[in-house]
C-alpha cells in the first residue's frame, strides 16, 4: 500500500512497518520523518476515536449524532445573540495535509459567514500572501515563485532551513539531496541565517545575519544591482512596473550603509549581487526567517526583487510558478486575484487579506469586549496555545469563551479547554493528494495517496464532519449527506468553471451530471483534474488526466519540470508586475528607524529539527526519544558572559514572559542570538499526551509579543523577539 511518498506494510488493522516508495517518480524512495509518524500516531492509545465532551475536569464520550447536535445548538445560539463575527474559526497547519479538511473548510467558513477567520498561513506566510499578491496579483498560492532548484546553479535561502522543513514555499522530497546535487553540477547555495543551520552545513557558504537584517542585506543587493550597472529582466522585461521606483528605493541601502546593521560584510553583499547576476540561472528562497519576522513584508518584496532584477523569474534553474494539475484558483476573473484591506481587525486594525485576519489578533479579537467580540471558537487541527504567540494572554482568552469546539484528535494544551471534540481520522486513514503543496512544489506532479487502513466502522472523514456541521449552521439538515454534498458541489462547480475556460462549451450542468454519482473530496478532485490544464476536459481530450487515470498510477504521474509561464500568472489590476507596490514601499520609514536604533544585545529565534511537526508529534514515542531536544541554543561568547555551561539552566525573559531552559552551548549560533525549538511545553496537568508530558520541554510561545507585528500584514513576530538571559537557580518549567 503506498500513501505519499511511503509504502506501508498493513496486516489487519496494524500497520507493520512505513517505508520509502522508490517507485514514486518525486520522491523516489525518500519520505520525510513525519511519514514514519503514520504508524505511531494510528496506534497512538492517547488518540481519540470518537467526540467526547467536556464535564467538568472529566471528558464523556458521546455519539456523533449527539456531538453535532450539541455544536450546532451551542454555535447558533451564540450566532443568534451576537451575530456572526462572534463564532471564530482557526483553521491550523495539519489542514494542508487533509483533503478533507482543506476542501471543506471553504464550506464551513461560507456556513459561519463570520470575519472572525484565523489561519496558520496567517501566522507562517501571510507577509509573502501580500507581496506576491501585490506584486503579481495573486491570488495565493499561484502567484508564489518557486525556486527551481533542480535546474538552479546558484540558490541563495534566507531565513530557511530546507534540509530539515523539506521546503514548503519550495516543497520537494529529499531536500538534502537536491541542494547536494547544486553543488554536484557546480553551482551555489548560499545560506543567510542568524544560525548555521543544516542547510547552511549542506552549503558552499553561510553568512550569519542578525535577525530582521533582512530587508537591509536584500535592498542592498538591489542597490549594488543598480549601482554597478547589472540589472537585468529577462522574461520579465515587458511586464514590469515601477522600475524607477525601486531604484530610488535602493538608493539609501549602499551595503556600505548597512553592513553593521545586519551583520553581513559591504564586499560579501557587492559579491552575491554579482555571482547572482552573472550566474546562469539563480533564486533566492526565503520561508519562514523572512515571514515571522519584524519585516516580514518588506523581506519577503526583496527576496523577489532580486528574483526580478537578475533575470531569474520565470526561467529554468530561476524562481518559477509550478502549474498543478487540479487547483481551486482555476477560475477567478483577472485582475481580481487578490484582496486585501477590504475591511480591518476590530481592535488592533490589522488588514484582512484574503478573508483571514492576522493571528497575531486573535486574543484581542477575543478578550475586548464590544460588538464583534469572539466568544465561541472552532479549532479545526491547530494547538494555538503552543503555536501562537504569547500563550499566557491567549490561555485567559480560550479559558473565558462561551463555547469550543475543536476538531482534532488529541486532548492537548488548548483544546483541553474544549467543550466538545470532534476527532477525524489519523492520517493513515484517510485518502490523500497534496492539492495545497502542488501549488508550492519544485516539479509538477499528481499522485493520489489511497488510505493505509480503514477509519473503525461509523466514524466519520474529516469532509463528513465539515459538511454536517456546515449543513447544520445553514439549516440544511434536513437533506441527505448525499443531498448536502451535491448542493456544495454545485457551488463550488459554478465557482470554478468559467465561459472563457479552456474547454469550449463546458458547463457547470455537464460537470454535475457526468459526477453526479460521487461525493466528497474524490468528486471534487476529479473534477479539478479534468477542467486543468492536463486534464480530460470531460471528454474533451480523451488522453487527458481524471481522477481514475491518477489513482491506477500507483506511484504517481510525473506531469516534468517547472515550465515557463508567466504571462499566465500575472493577475494585477494593470496586467503589469508591480515592482514597487505603494503599501510596501511605505514601510521602508519603520526600516530606516529601526536602523537608526541601537542593536538589541540578545534576541531569541526558533529552530525546527527533523523529528518534529509543530507541537503534534511528541506525543510519539520514535519521534521523542533520545537527548532533551528543547535546548536553548547560544554562541560560546554568550554563555560565557552569563557563566553557563552546556546543560546549566538558563532563564530567558521578554516583556511578556519568562522560561527556564537547559544551554546548549554551540558556535552554530550567532552571538547575540539565542534559539529555542517550538511546539513543546507539554505540562500542564489535563492533557492527555502520556508521551509528550514525559518529554515535556518548554513553550517559547510564552515568550513570543503579541504587541510586535509586521506592520503591513499584521504578522506576529516569532523569531527576534528581544530576551534577557540568566543563570538560573531553578528547576526547568515543566
Ligand atoms: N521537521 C519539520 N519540518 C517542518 C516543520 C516542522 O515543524 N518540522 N514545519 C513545517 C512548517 S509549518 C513550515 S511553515 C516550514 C518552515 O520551513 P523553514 O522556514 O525552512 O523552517 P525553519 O526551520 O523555521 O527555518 C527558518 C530559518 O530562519 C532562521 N531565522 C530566524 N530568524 C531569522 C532572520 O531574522 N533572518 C534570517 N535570514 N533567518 C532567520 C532560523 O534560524 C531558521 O533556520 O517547515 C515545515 N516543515
Ligand atoms: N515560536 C514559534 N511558534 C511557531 C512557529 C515557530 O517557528 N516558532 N511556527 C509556526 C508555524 S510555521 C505554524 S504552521 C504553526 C503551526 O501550529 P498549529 O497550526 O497549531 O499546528 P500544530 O502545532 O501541528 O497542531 C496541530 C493540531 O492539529 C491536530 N492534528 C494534527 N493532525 C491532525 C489530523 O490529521 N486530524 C486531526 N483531526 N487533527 C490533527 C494536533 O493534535 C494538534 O492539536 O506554528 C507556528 N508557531
Ligand atoms: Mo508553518
Amino acid at each position: 500500500m503506498t500513501t505519499g511518498g511511503a509504502t506501508c506494510r498493513v496486516e489487519g488493522e496494524s500497520i507493520l512497518a512505513v517505508r520509502g516508495d522508490k517507485n514514486d517518480p518525486f520522491s523516489r524512495g525518500y519520505i520525510c520523518p513525519k511519514a514514519y509518524g503514520l504508524k505511531e500516531l494510528y496506534h497512538d492509545p492517547d488518540r481519540l476515536r470518537g467526540p467526547v465532551r467536556r464535564r467538568g475536569r472529566e471528558w464523556e464520550e458521546i455519539t456523533w449524532e449527539q456531538a453535532y447536535d450539541e455544536v450546532a445548538s451551542r454555535l447558533i445560539a451564540i450566532r443568534e445573540r451576537y451575530g456572526p463575527d462572534a463564532i471564530g474559526m482557526y483553521s491550523g497547519n495539519p489542514v494542508v495535509h487533509d483533503l478533507g479538511a482543506l476542501l471543506y473548510r471553504t464550506v464551513l467558513r461560507r456556513a459561519l459567514n463570520s470575519k472572525s477567520l484565523f489561519n496558520a498561513a496567517a501566522i507562517d506566510t501571510l507577509p509573502k500572501i501580500v507581496q506576491t499578491g501585490l506584486m503579481f496579483g495573486g491570488p495565493f498560492p499561484s502567484a508564489v515563485p518557486i525556486p527551481d532548484i533542480d535546474r538552479t546553479a546558484y540558490l541563495l535561502v534566507v531565513g530557511a532551513n530546507p534540509a530539515v522543513s523539506h521546503g514548503s514555499l519550495m516543497t520537494m522530497p529529499n531536500a538534502p539531496g537536491r541542494l547536494k546535487a547544486i553543488l554536484k553540477r557546480g553551482g551555489k547555495v548560499v545560506v543567510i541565517d542568524p544560525r548555521r543551520t543544516e542547510t547552511a552545513k549542506i552549503a558552499s557558504e553561510h553568512h550569519f545575519i542578525r535577525p530582521a537584517g533582512d530587508a537591509a542585506f536584500l535592498l542592498a543587493i538591489v542597490h549594488t544591482l543598480f549601482d554597478e550597472g547589472l540589472v537585468k529582466l529577462g522574461a520579465a522585461a515587458s511586464l514590469v512596473d515601477g522600475l524607477d521606483t525601486v531604484r530610488a528605493a535602493a538608493r539609501d541601502f549602499a551595503p556600505e550603509s548597512v553592513a553593521t546593521y545586519c551583520g553581513i560584510a559591504a564586499p560579501v553583499i557587492r559579491r552575491i549581487a554579482r555571482e547572482m547576476s552573472a550566474a546562469d540561472s539563480a533564486a533566492c528562497y526565503g520561508r519562514l526567517g523572512t515571514c515571522v519576522q519584524e519585516f516580514g513584508t518588506l523581506t519577503s518584496w526583496g527576496c523577489d526583487l532580486v528574483n526580478v532584477l537578475t533575470g531569474n523569474l520565470d526561467r529554468p534553474g530561476g524562481v518559477m510558478f509550478p502549474q498543478p494539475a487540479a487547483s481551486l484558483d482555476a477560475a477567478l476573473p483577472k485582475g481580481k486575484g487578490f484582496k486585501m484591506a477590504r475591511w480591518s481587525s476590530r481592535v488592533g486594525g490589522q488588514p484582512e487579506v484574503e478573508g483571514m485576519i492576522p493571528s497575531s489578533t486573535m486574543a484581542d479579537e477575543m478578550l475586548t469586549p464590544g460588538d464583534g467580540q469572539v466568544r465561541a471558537m472552532i479549532l479545526l487541527m491547530t494547538n494555538p496555545l503552543r503555536s501562537a504567540l504569547h500563550s499566557a494572554r491567549l490561555e485567559t482568552a480560550f479559558a473565558g469563551l462561551d463555547f469550543l469546539v475543536a476538531i482534532d484528535f488529541y486532548i492537548n494544551e488548548t483544546t483541553r479547554h474544549a467543550d466538545v471534540i470532534l476527532p477525524t481520522p489519523s492520517p493513515a486513514e484517510l485518502a490523500s493528494y497534496e492539492l495545497g503543496f502542488y501549488h508550492l512544489s519544485v516539479r509538477n506532479v499528481a499522485k493520489w495517496s489511497q488510505l493505509v487502513v480503514s477509519p473503525p466502522r461509523g466514524a466519520p472523514e474529516t469532509w463528513q464532519v465539515l459538511s454536517t456541521l456546515s449543513a447544520r449552521l445553514m439549516g440544511l439538515d434536513g437533506g441527505s449527506e448525499k443531498d448536502v454534498d451535491d448542493f456544495i458541489f454545485r457551488r463550488l462547480a459554478e465557482s470554478v468553471v468559467r465561459e472563457d475556460d479552456r474547454w469550449p462549451g463546458l458547463s457547470v450542468d455537464e460537470i454535475v451530471t457526468t459526477l453526479g454519482e460521487g461525493i466528497g473530496p474524490e468528486r471534487i478532485v476529479d473534477m479539478l483534474l479534468r477542467i486543468g490544464p492536463h486534464g480530460d476536459g470531460f471528454g474533451r481530450k480523451p488522453e487527458g488526466l481524471t481522477l481514475a487515470t491518477v489513482q491506477a498510477s500507483t506511484h504517481g504521474i510525473d506531469l516534468g519540470p517547472l515550465q515557463p509561464r508567466l504571462p499566465d500568472v500575472i493577475n494585477t489590476a494593470g496586467g503589469m508586475i508591480e515592482l514597487a507596490p505603494p503599501m510596501v514601499l511605505g514601510d521602508l520609514a519603520r526600516l530606516w528607524n529601526r536602523m537608526m536604533e541601537p542593536a538589541r544585545s540578545m534576541v531569541l529565534i526558533g529552530r525546527r529539527d527533523l523529528r518534529t511537526s509543530n507541537s503534534f508529534m511528541h506525543n510519539l514515542p520514535a519521534l521523542v526519544k533520545g537527548p532533551n531536544r528543547c535546548t536553548l541554543q547560544i554562541s560560546p561568547q554568550d554563555a560565557g558572559e552569563i557563566g553557563a555551561k552546556n546543560g546549566s539552566l538558563v532563564r530567558v525573559t521578554s516583556r511578556v514572559g519568562s522560561v527556564v531552559a537547559p544551554a546548549e552551548v554551540t558556535d552554530d549560533l550567532m552571538p547575540g542570538v539565542v534559539s529555542l525549538p517550538h511546539g513543546w511545553g507539554h505540562d500542564v496537568e489535563d492533557s492527555r499526551l502520556t508521551v509528550a508530558k514525559a518529554h515535556p520541554g518548554v513553550n517559547t510561545n510564552v515568550l513570543t509579543d503579541d504587541q510586535a507585528y509586521d506592520i503591513p500584514s499584521g504578522t506576529a513576530v516569532l523569531f527576534g523577539t528581544p530576551v534577557s538571559v540568566g543563570l538560573s537557580g531553578e528547576a526547568p518549567s515543566g
